[in-house]
């Protein structure tokens, strides 16, 4: 813990150590921007940021107010500079105003340890990040979008962070950044890190779903992590009348178990000392915690919006109490400072923001046609530790891999609904928790979205995240978690998203429309996201260690029906780079079949009895899917049939059409037919559902029509 004489050594006895990050604008600093081709990702143990006096030791007032005071009147000169800036067309998208919430977002701040405690800040906490790291250079370059943005113009405005400080980058879906929060401070306690983690929301987003989700998570797994809600009675022109019902949010706490408090959120002293008690408290109890700030908001909604719905003498009210002069009288009482002194302080902070939008303002635009832009981490080349085993079912092929995986990683963990004692829905994880233990085998709550993002959180502390949907039907619920935040990670922050993501799929087993859908063609329409989809055991085993170790989010669909009807060997040889590619299973010269899932098996007993030449495909990894090798079978026998279980509409057939159409037109002797099932939800009974899944009977009518044709 530093004293005041370690504040005077440090040259800021004013401004505090806090303020030095913000004062270092250009050089360093900015080339250590996260970068998307990772040759400038800042090293968090390298990091420039003092370690400054924070939790567990605390500041006195008159510390805490000459720290926290300059910054908040940094982020309010900066953002009256940005809304400027946006009027006049220089800024981006839009600005959302903190005024009103400085003395929430720097208490809340302050308490933080940059590079160890986890945080997702919001659209209100412009000085959270100048305190824990961000430079008005780079902020002013991050809203002006230019080509020395943080996020390098791949994102905007206030949807920036740095992972490797471990300050999440927000997206724009309120009350997904939370799980996040949860599952990273979760994977570095877990690597025995003494660590806190903070998630803001306001008293709009606290209506979301995901936020009881990730509250329960944190509670039922003990994750100390801290709920602030800031509470500024308004979601956008939606006053808190109409957004809930009970008195205080924090009330909410008693359902899970944990302490809530609904505090001053204009009192910067009081939010500060209330998140250092319930950084100890949490030492103790490792529980989460709400803490609800009643705070304001100055501004309309964002710059586009004059907030003319609030009414007069509300507003009135609230700019008296703004925090920012309030904060001001403070430090002048607490540090005994004179008028001139604080004046100075301000002054210096004006030329502070001068110099850095002189040094933002000439950046030159992002280049399109040089900028570096990609959705996927690059995979690496790698060899790991070969496995074979004797037959096994398609099934036991899922038990063998993550038995593989569990045993050689040891920071990878599996997790879902039921896959501990149970050994998961369809018994594909028997016996796992008796071997890896119940850290590294775990019950979760049911609840999918949350689940993804304690995964996506948990991965950027080099956890290795095994999820499993008890159906592929239930990663509907993880539209955004998955879709948007999981499958932009690496886009927007040049850090990779590992996950593995495990979907048992399909028809054939009675189970009706909620339980028996594929997905894949679903899930193909995110970019960032990888998918595989194996046939044969050994395709099983190899598309969940291929999954496992790349470096980006990957789903593995994982036909049920195969689970127990299919089996075979597997000879793995440890070769990585080896498994991403097309399968082929037999040779053919009158007709090329690509055939996804269980629908393999149907083409192979058609190419086993048919008199026509078939050549059966697997495309196996279904995004990004390489139609090369397809391309070429088509080229060789002139005739292309797609057969997929799921709706004509809803899988990928069409596209494969497509590319075979658009790259080989010439060669085709035949117009490309595809099989698939009506565009119907899976039927229930028996009778229904199997005349809705396409079968070999099918399958061979339309070979031998498209053969007879030409
Ligand atoms: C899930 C979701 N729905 C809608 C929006 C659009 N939106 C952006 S900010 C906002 C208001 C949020 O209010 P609140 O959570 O109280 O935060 P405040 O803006 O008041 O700080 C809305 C509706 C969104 N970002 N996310
Ligand atoms: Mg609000």
């Amino acid at each position: 813990m530093a004293s005041n004489l370690d504040l005077q050594q440090s040259g800021a006895s004013v401004a505090g150590r806090h303020a030095r990050p913000a004062r270092s604008v250009g050089g360093a600093r900015i080339d250590s921007a996260p970068g998307v081709d990772g040759s400038s990702r800042i090293d968090a143990a390298s990091r420039a940021i003092p370690e400054t006096v924070r939790f567990p030791g605390r500041l006195s007032q008159p510390e805490f107010y000459s720290a926290a005071y300059p910054l908040m009147f940094l982020s309010r000169r900066m953002e009256e500079r940005l809304l400027e800036l946006f009027q006049k067309g220089y800024v981006k998208g839009t600005v959302t105003m903190s005024a009103g919430n400085e003395a929430t977002a720097a208490g809340m701040t302050m308490p933080l340890r940059p590079g160890r405690d986890v945080v997702a800040l919001l659209h209100r906490d412009f000085v959270g990040h100048l305190l824990l790291g961000a430079t008005p250079y780079q902020l002013f370059c991050q809203y002006m979008a230019n080509a020395e943005s943080i996020t390098h113009g791949r994102e905007g405005n206030c949807h920036h962070g740095d992972v490797a400080a471990r300050r999440l980058p927000m997206i724009s879906h309120l009350g997904k950044m939370p799980s996040l929060v949860v599952g990273s401070t979760w994977a570095a306690r877990r690597e025995g890190e003494d660590v806190f983690g903070l998630a803001v929301i306001g008293d709009g987003g606290s209506s979301t779903g995901e936020i009881h989700e990730s509250l329960n998570v944190a509670s039922v797994q003990r994750v100390p992590v801290i709920f602030l809600i800031q509470n500024n009675h308004y979601s956008f022109s939606t006053p808190t009348t109409y957004q809930y019902h009970c008195r205080h949010l924090s009330d909410r706490a008693h359902g899970y178990g944990i302490k809530g408090l609904t505090i001053n959120g204009l009192d910067a002293w009081e939010v500060y000392t209330t998140i250092c008690d319930a950084m100890e408290t949490m030492q103790a109890t490792s529980l989460p915690m709400i803490i609800e700030c009643m705070t304001t908001r100055l501004y309309g909604h964002a710059a586009y919006d004059k907030g003319d719905y609030v009414p007069a003498d509300k507003l009135r009210e609230w700019r008296e109490l703004d925090p920012l002069p309030a904060t001001r009288r403070k430090l002048m009482e607490a540090c005994g400072m004179s008028e001139p002194a604080v004046a100075a302080i301000e002054q210096a902070v004006d030329e502070e923001v001068r110099s850095a939008l002189a040094l933002a303002m000439p950046v030159g635009r992002p280049d399109p046609m040089s900028h570096h832009m990609s959705v996927f981490a690059e995979t690496p080349p790698a060899v790991v530790k070969p496995y074979s085993t004797p037959r096994v079912k398609n099934g036991e092929a899922v038990g063998r891999a993550l038995d593989y995986l569990l045993e050689n990683n040891p920071r990878a963990f599996l997790f879902g609904l039921d896959v501990g004692v149970y050994g998961s829905a369809f018994k594909t994880c028997k016996g796992l928790i008796e071997r890896h233990g119940a850290e590294r085998v775990l019950d979760m709550p049911l609840c999918e979205s949350a689940l993804v993002g304690f995964a996506l959180g948990a991965s950027q502390i080099g956890a290795q995240p095994i999820m499993e949907f008890q159906f592929a039907d239930f990663s509907t619920e993880v539209g955004t978690q998955l879709g948007m935040n999981a499958s932009t990670w690496y886009f927007r922050t040049g850090q990779p998203a590992p996950l593995l993501m495990r979907l048992p799929c399909g028809g054939g087993v009675t189970m009706g429309a909620f339980h028996s859908g594929e997905f894949e063609g679903l899930w193909s329409r995110f970019p960032g996201l990888k998918l595989l989809y194996p046939a044969t055991a050994q395709e099983t085993f190899e598309a969940l260690v291929a999954g496992f170790y790349d470096p980006n989010p990957c789903l593995v669909f994982e036909h049920k029906l195969l689970y127990w009807s299919k089996g075979g060997e597997i000879d793995f040889d440890g070769r990585l780079e080896s498994l991403w590619r097309s399968r082929r299973y037999t040779e053919g010269t009158d007709v090329t079949v690509v055939a996804f899932g269980a629908m393999v098996h149907e083409c192979l007993t058609v190419a086993g009895r048919s008199r026509r030449s078939i050549e059966v495909w697997n495309p196996f990894v279904l995004q990004p899917m390489d139609m090369g090798p397809i391309l070429e079978s088509v080229c060789k026998t002139g005739r292309l049939l797609v057969v997929q279980e799921c709706g004509a509409m809803q899988g990928l057939g069409d596209r494969v059409i497509a590319s075979v159409c658009r790259e080989a037109m010439g060669a085709l002797k035949c117009a490309p037919k595809l099989v698939a099932a009506p565009d119907l939800p899976v039927p229930f009974a028996p009778e229904l559902e199997s005349h809705y899944r396409p079968n070999a009977h099918r399958i061979e009518a339309v070979i031998d029509q498209m053969v007879r044709e030409d």
